[in-house]
């Protein structure tokens, strides 16, 4: 992998594009949530999802939607969810989100 923090120091200090200004959000809007550990405990995921995607996805209500998708994301099962992990989560919003906008923009 080309990229990595040392790489990318520099061009953080730079103006951003759009697509970097909206990656460099997903990074805080993850920190504000792991905080100095770094990593998502469940309720941390809950508080996130529902606080931060709630115009795009459903607030998560019950626990077995939560348990479901918490186990989903902890690929290697330590119980807590590291930025690594929660990039997909990202990426399969951010996909319906695309086939929504391709939905409304066909009729
Ligand atoms: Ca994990």
């Amino acid at each position: 992998m080309p990229f990595n923090a040392k790489t990318l120091t520099f061009s953080l200090r730079i103006m951003s594009s759009e697509l970097e200004k909206a990656m460099i959000t997903i990074v805080q809007v993850f920190h504000k949530y792991s905080r100095h550990k770094c990593k998502l405990k469940k309720a941390d995921l809950k508080d996130l999802i529902n606080n931060e995607m709630s115009q795009f996805i459903m607030k998560i209500q019950d626990k077995d939607t939560l348990d479901l998708l918490f186990s989903d994301l902890d690929q290697n099962g330590d119980r807590e969810i590291d930025f690594h992990e929660f990039i997909p989560l990202i990426a399969m919003v951010t996909s319906a989100c695309h086939d929504l906008f391709i939905l409304e923009h066909s009729h």
